[in-house]
């Protein structure tokens, strides 16, 4: 067993460890947490951090001085375990209000609300020492397209997130907005599907420099998308600002499994991109390793703590994998002969311009097509290589 300890930086949200389990088609099958226990408890198993929707610490409607008696009890077990809050976020999906959204309801008078609600969270967010933001818009969407001007949605969604950031800004708050995609449930579809619509959305709002991504593994995978290639290219554009970690089975209903009990390989080169730099080198995050996962809801009590240990040990003895992939003389040599290096280097040479292309016969009209069609990569050998890394056999 491997013992996770503050530098991995884990946190969880309160809303994972303290599901009870009630889905769709079934009643609770555990009683509710009090977060005081969630925070005593993560700290025991190796968690820096916790995270939190404002109504997971404060029940919807809870009056004034039932609000400063959660939020008292809550720091004082932070105080005493020194965990940290490095993510608040807003629960925008629950209430019956939000049934056609939040910032995008067709009603002008939910959108306004939600905006006092996010406002009000993010004062508590600044209070706890939160530096990231996130805008899961799990109800912003639609269940029929006769219903909803996607167009005007879309205008009134940057409304809320410029008008909140230049809030964030006047109040001198040190915090950075992520936004969650995800393609659908609980609407049909949802606003700002994937990592590619988030990041085209970003580029138009008036404070983009402070907005950027918190991907989540099974959401995207939800939409049939590599998350490796998700993740690289949020990196890319410098908006890997969080990350949700979990685990996905496919197209299929969002499972929020353990981290690495979805799609295993996936998650190896995924905790390889995030700790060595996958190919390119690195390391290339630095931010929490925020598991936003479910226990099932076959489980008990102390099978809650039991998938919560799960997910730190899972990424750890990846962690461990892809180090010993990096590390081995066999990789090394294969990844040179795959070429996997050499597609840092520019194509044209240093001061070569498209004029000096266009002169080269050996680009094009010498270029050997035959040897090139028939090239082989060796690709297969890689690849299993990292099969046998992860699979501990090497
Ligand atoms: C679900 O994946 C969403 C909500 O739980 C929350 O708003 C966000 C925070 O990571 N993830
Ligand atoms: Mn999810
Ligand atoms: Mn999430």
């Amino acid at each position: 067993m491997l013992a996770p300890t503050r530098d991995d930086r884990f946190s969880f949200g309160l809303w994972t460890v303290g599901w009870q389990a009630r889905d769709t088609f079934g009643d609770a099958t555990r009683d509710p947490l009090d977060p005081v226990e969630a925070v005593s408890r993560l700290a025991e198993l190796g968690a820096y951090g916790v995270t939190l929707h404002d109504d997971d610490l404060i029940p919807f409607g809870s009056d004034d001085a039932e609000r400063a008696r959660r939020i008292k009890r809550f720091r004082d077990a932070l105080d005493a375990t020194g965990l940290v809050v490095p993510m608040v976020t807003t629960n925008l999906f629950s209430h019956p209000i939000f049934k056609d959204g939040a910032f995008t309801s067709n009603d002008r008078e939910v959108r306004r609300y939600a905006l006092r609600k996010v406002m009000r969270n993010l004062d508590l967010a600044a209070e706890l020492g939160a530096t990231t933001y996130v805008f899961w818009g799990g109800r912003e969407g639609s269940d029929t397209d006769a219903a909803k001007d996607v167009r005007a949605a879309l205008d009134r969604f940057r409304e809320a997130l410029d008008l909140l950031a230049q809030f964030v800004i006047d109040r001198g708050y040190d915090i950075r907005f992520a936004i969650e995609p995800k393609p659908n449930e609980p609407r049909g579809d949802i606003l700002l599907p994937t990592v590619g619509s988030a990041l085209a959305f970003i580029s138009t709002l008036e404070h983009h420099e402070m907005v950027g991504l918190n991907p989540e593994v099974g959401h995207e995978q939800m939409a049939g998308m590599n998350f490796v290639h998700s993740v690289s290219q949020a990196l890319w554009h410098g908006k890997l600002f969080h990350i949700d970690l979990n685990g996905q089975r496919g197209a299929k209903f969002d499972q929020d499994l353990v981290f690495g009990h979805g799609d295993l390989l996936s998650a190896f080169h995924l905790v390889d991109l995030l700790e060595n730099g996958g190919p390119g080198g690195g390391p290339s995050y630095d931010g929490p390793r925020h598991f936003d996962y479910k226990p099932m809801r076959t489980e008990d009590a102390a099978g809650v703590w039991t998938s919560a240990a799960s997910n730190m040990q899972t990424y750890l003895l990846l962690k461990e994998r892809a180090a010993a992939f990096r590390a081995d003389p066999a990789v090394q040599e294969a990844l040179r002969a795959s070429q996997v290096g050499e597609l840092a280097t520019p194509t044209l040479g240093d001061a070569e311009s498209y004029l000096d292309l266009l002169a080269d016969r050996s680009a094009f009209e010498d270029f050997d097509l035959k040897t090139a069609a028939v090239h082989g990569f060796g690709f297969a050998h890689l690849d299993q290589l990292a099969v046998e890394h992860v699979l501990g056999a090497r």
